[in-house]
């Protein structure tokens, strides 16, 4: 057994734990050890290769912003980039930071464990070896852990049956076979719009209908990409300064100031093409006012009703039991079109559930049907759901486990109480999941990194939340939730797309301005909410 000692331990190796790495190591000259358990870096977008694996955010936004040149040089060929792409981008900045020598590949980390009397957390691996940080910071990302064994009898199956986000990096073969999705979340409908055309017979299971949109997606040119690096000083301030992290236009108005004619041009704008426009540049009001987010709901069912021409099959792609935007809207290219080919079937997952995967392929309460590859779109276990499969346990021997029995809870996203030194990026409770993500990454890593630099600067060696921020803080998320609608749904924004998971809000339901002017706001008052050294809730201006 080998056993090191370091500045800071990093578990993850995707957006967060590169730059948290760049950061804490290149610019701070702290040490640095991380560790990621897939063979390379890259994150969700290592694992994530199944077909149609795309971001639903523009690559010129979804992209770091640190480095004025990585920024100017690396040519995005899509608008919105694919998943081999994005993999590609962040292969290429792990070289050029020099970032991957900080990295053990292939290793997992079985347990966390806070030490008092040294200040210290020891980090133990699967490889057997031992790392003492002063620092532990998550960046395991919130969709690591997909929903495993979701149905009895997967190992009975004759044919493929996989998660997406564990496709082999090799393919599978779907060349004239019968393929079943089950899931028509983002990634459901990312991969079966993009097999339909390959496969014998497609089937999709559907439980709940979603509110899908057209993404928008072409190659992009090079005056597009021109016009992004002459203006990305002044485009990433207003992502920065917009609701999804992203310089949409900003809804000023409710939905209901406007006439249904007037409301109908507004949609029509921002339907065709425009990703997360539909929901952040319409109006201000779709996700606080059952009434305002009506007529978005009906606006895109009337959409899917004209895009499918057999009128039942339509119907059930109609969502009716979630208000638009409170379960997280997929978008698409073809996906309602595809329901028009011969070959393609859609199935009432509600009305009659699956209950097992058979030898043959998925029995639901009604019938059986077969397969030979099932594709499992089902979800993730979205969070903090990696960290808590870690052994983390903090002061006084209490588990991350214990401590998050009702809900995972952290202050402003990043500290949980009782866990001192130990910073979340894209934490719970945090904004960060919810907008353009490599944005939001930075904002966090940077908060981490300059409170660190402080505590060191001052001498100090813990820093934690206190009980009290941790509380007020967790209130304010449930009063932020409890003034939209994302309550009103069974999503995983609220995790409630777990059985026995703690329903409560996962988020800081505010958007990037806000969430951001609070950090900012705890900065600039010397860290308030963390006890320094056990001291002062706040170190001295
Ligand atoms: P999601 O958004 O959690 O979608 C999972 C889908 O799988 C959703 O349609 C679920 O239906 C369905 N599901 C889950 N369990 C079952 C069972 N038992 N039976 C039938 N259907 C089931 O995950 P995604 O991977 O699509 O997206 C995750 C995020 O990745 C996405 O939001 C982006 O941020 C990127 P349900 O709605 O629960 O009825």
């Amino acid at each position: 057994m080998n056993e090191q000692h370091v500045d800071v331990a990093i578990v993850g190796a995707g957006f967060a734990g590169l730059y948290a790495t760049h950061r804490l190591r290149n610019l701070q000259g702290l040490s640095v050890q991380g560790f990621e358990a897939a063979p390379g870096p890259g994150g969700v977008w290592f694992w994530n290769r199944y077909p149609g694996a795309r971001c639903d955010f523009e690559s010129i936004h979804y992209s770091y912003t640190f480095d004025e040149a990585l920024q100017r040089e690396w040519r995005w060929s899509e608008r919105y980039a694919a998943q081999p792409e994005i993999l590609a981008y962040l292969e290429h900045v792990a070289e050029r930071f020099d970032l991957r020598r900080s990295f053990r590949f292939d290793t997992r980390v079985t347990s966390a464990v806070w030490d008092d009397s040294t200040e210290r957390w020891t980090v133990t691996t699967d490889d057997g070896n031992v790392t003492v940080a002063r620092y532990f910071v998550n960046a395991a990302g919130a969709f690591s852990v997909f929903k495993a064994n979701e149905f009895p009898g997967e190992a009975d199956f004759r044919g493929t049956v996989i998660h997406t986000s564990r496709w082999p990096a090799e393919g599978i073969d779907l060349a004239g076979k019968r393929v079943a999705v089950i899931g028509t979340g983002s990634t459901g409908i990312q991969v079966s719009q993009t097999i339909a055309p390959q496969v014998a017979e497609l089937t999709v299971f559907q439980r709940t209908a979603n509110f899908a949109c057209p993404l928008g997606n072409r190659p992009l040119s090079d005056e597009e990409f021109g016009e992004a690096v002459a203006n990305y000083e002044t485009r990433r301030v207003e992502s920065r300064d917009s609701i999804a992290g992203a310089p949409y236009p900003r809804a000023v108005k409710s939905a209901l100031m406007d006439s249904p004619e007037e409301r109908r041009k507004v949609y029509d704008k921002y339907y065709q093409g425009g990703g997360f426009r539909m929901l952040a540049s319409t109006y201000y009001d779709l996700i606080f006012n059952p009434e305002a987010n009506a007529t978005a709901a009906d606006y895109i069912r009337d959409r899917i009703r004209e895009r499918v021409k057999d009128p039942e099959v339509a119907e059930l792609l109609c969502p009716t039991d979630h208000a638009y935007g409170t379960k997280r809207p997929p978008f698409e290219i073809d996906y309602y079109e595809m329901f028009n080919l011969p070959h393609v079937r859609l199935v009432d997952a509600r009305a009659t559930p699956i209950e097992r995967i058979t030898e043959r392929g998925v029995a639901t309460t009604d019938r059986e049907f077969e397969f030979d590859v099932i594709v499992l779109a089902t979800g993730f276990d979205v969070g903090a759901g990696a960290l808590m499969r870690m052994g983390v346990v903090g002061r006084n021997g209490r588990t991350l486990t214990e401590h998050w029995a009702d809900g995972q809870r952290a202050y402003i996203g990043m500290a949980t109480h009782g866990f001192p030194n130990l910073f979340h990026i894209n934490g719970p409770q945090s904004s960060a999941t919810l907008f353009n993500n490599p944005l939001a990454i930075e904002d966090s890593v940077d908060f981490v990194g300059g409170l660190i630099a402080q505590a060191d600067a001052r001498g100090h060696t813990t820093a934690e939340v206190t009980e009290a921020a941790e509380e007020r803080y967790n209130e304010l998320v449930r009063e932020v939730a409890d003034a939209t609608l994302f309550p009103t749904a069974t999503s995983w924004y609220m995790g409630a797309n777990i059985p026995g998971k703690p329903r409560t809000p996962m988020y800081l339901f505010t958007g990037a301005p806000m969430y951001r002017a609070i950090c900012a706001e705890v900065e600039a008052m010397g860290y308030a909410g963390f006890s320094f050294d056990g001291g002062d809730t706040s170190l001295p201006n």
